[in-house]
């Protein structure tokens, strides 16, 4: 999803007129990081990066994957270049390298550092409960399974996905010195040079499973929310003579400046978190334990949206069965057998891609997305009518089906009646009403019946509301619906169910 929503040919006018007049920017001073959004107005906007990784930002979530990489142990052969752009040292990456663990396949484009100075030992982006490490490098990647270029991804919304090594103080790095022994040689601002490759996988930490996920932007101007950030949990040391080097020896000036800047504290402070929840990927010693599990709402709603459009055999293994009330379980190992059936729909490859950029962006923001309308996500469609054809779909009738139904329509549909007004069926809402509190059940009995006193105009409201047919799922462009008059909810259409 493009954020700008031009044609493509005034998108790259403005590119280019962005390009020739790209606005000088610091981190301190007349242009520093207050007046970025003077000329970077998303600088200003939601979702920004970075963040404070706070205990109460976080939801553990068993189903994030550990991060896989491919092709990250480059040889001496494979010349990578390195270079000082004035904000930062970057090192271009071969396109070969991916992350093959997303959604979408993640490809390699640099890597770079923000840190502190020679006095302050404190220059990470991000923090761990307010704790602000030395340095911290992000390896940047783009969604090259829907952008050529990194230059292409950058203002999409699905286009980045950047992993966050936090760098701590301490034991000597012999993965860093690979870069660090090449630093003198890029002083100054827009010089490069060539570097023999190594295994970029060493600048990692060791554990690749414990991660911190979460939706936000380019900590640099332009600032573009495209970012799926992953910061893991454990950090890499350098020691403190290659913290001197990275700190002491650059320049964001060019060489021939006569007043040469020195390149120090090219850390953006952190930005509020606004709507959005950090995933983690881990429980121990996170301060997590007991109080939220993968029947939190937010995990429901996942589960619920792989459903709408996924393979109920395919949620088998995924935490299915935890949504359902506690004596189901035994139903687990039914729905295991769901996986020989056949569920496959000649639609099936396209809802995948289509989900899997839902699924990236309503995975971190449980009330709106980052463009707005991630919660509409769920509500745009009628729940029921779609998980019921794929109940059929599935030949998943009986036990499971049942025990979904009464474990996650009571809350989806109360949601969808009273926030996202959407297509509810009388029976549903019946169901819906049953233990609610009496002036609400009075209320909502009393809409009922003039809905349904009215049901035999349902035609011609049809006809003046067109049943949308939401064709994408592209919370951008989610259209509402138009409210009809004369219903006593305008949203209280009765649906009817499809074959
Ligand atoms: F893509 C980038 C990032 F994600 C780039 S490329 C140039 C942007 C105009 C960059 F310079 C960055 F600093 C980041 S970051 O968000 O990882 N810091
Ligand atoms: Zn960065």
């Amino acid at each position: 999803m493009h954020f700008l929503s031009f044609t493509p040919i005034v998108s790259l006018l403005m590119t280019f007129l962005a390009v020739l007049h790209a606005a000088k920017w610091t981190y301190s001073g007349p242009e520093g990081q207050d007046y970025w959004p003077k000329h970077y107005p998303y600088c200003g906007g939601a979702f920004q990066s970075p963040i404070d990784l706070k205990p109460g930002l976080l939801r553990f979530d068993p189903t994030l994957r550990p991060i896989e990489i491919q092709n990250y142990n480059l040889l001496p052969n494979e010349q990578l270049i390195l270079g000082n752009d004035g904000h930062t040292v970057k090192l271009s990456l071969p396109s070969k390298m991916h992350i093959s663990s997303l959604p979408h396949r993640y490809t390699a484009a640099q890597l770079h550092l923000h840190w502190g100075s020679s006095g302050r030992l404190a220059g990470s982006e991000h923090m761990v409960n307010s704790k602000q490490y030395a340095a911290e490098m992000h390896v940047v990647h783009f969604n090259s399974d829907k952008y050529s270029t990194l230059a292409m991804a950058i203002d999409k919304s699905d286009g980045l996905a950047v992993l966050g090594v936090l760098i701590e103080v301490g034991d000597f790095n012999p993965a860093f010195e690979q870069i660090l022994r090449f630093i003198d040689s890029v002083k100054f601002k827009d010089q490069k040079v060539r570097v023999p490759g190594f295994d970029i996988r060493e600048l990692l930490p060791e554990c690749l499973d414990e991660y911190y996920r979460y939706d936000g932007s380019l900590t640099t101007p332009p600032c573009y929310p495209s970012v799926l950030w992953t910061v893991f949990r454990n950090h890499v040391t350098i020691s403190h003579k290659q913290f001197l080097a990275l700190a002491t020896s650059l320049y964001s000036s060019v060489a021939q400046d006569l007043a040469p800047v020195s390149l120090t504290d090219n850390y953006r402070r952190t930005q509020p978190p606004d709507s959005r929840v950090v995933l983690v990927s881990f429980k121990e010693g996170s301060g997590l334990q007991g109080t939220l599990t993968v029947t939190s709402q937010l995990a429901r709603k996942r589960i619920v949206q792989q459903l709408l459009v996924g393979d109920l055999a395919d949620l088998a293994d995924e935490g299915l069965y935890q949504l359902l009330p506690s004596g189901s379980e035994k139903l687990h190992g039914k729905n295991k057998d769901l996986k020989n059936q056949e569920t496959e729909t000649p639609d099936k490859s396209k809802q995948q891609t289509l989900n899997s950029s839902l699924w990236k962006k309503s995975q971190t923001n449980p009330s709106v997305g980052k463009l707005g309308l991630a919660e509409d996500a769920l509500c745009f469609v009628s729940l029921e009518q779609r998980v019921t054809r794929q109940q059929k779909q599935s030949h998943a009738g009986g036990q499971l089906v049942q025990a979904l139904r009464h474990a996650a329509f009571p809350e989806l549909n109360l949601k969808s009646y009273l926030d996202c007004k959407s297509d509810l069926a009388l029976p549903t809402i019946r169901h819906i009403l049953h233990g609610r509190p009496t002036d609400e059940a009075n209320e909502l009995e009393s809409s009922l019946k003039k809905a349904f006193s009215k049901r035999k105009s349902t035609t011609a409201i049809k006809q003046s509301v067109p049943v949308t047919k939401y064709g994408g799922f592209s919370t951008a462009t989610v259209p509402r619906k138009p409210h009809s008059r004369g219903y006593p909810h305008p949203w209280l259409l009765p649906m009817e169910w499809e074959d």
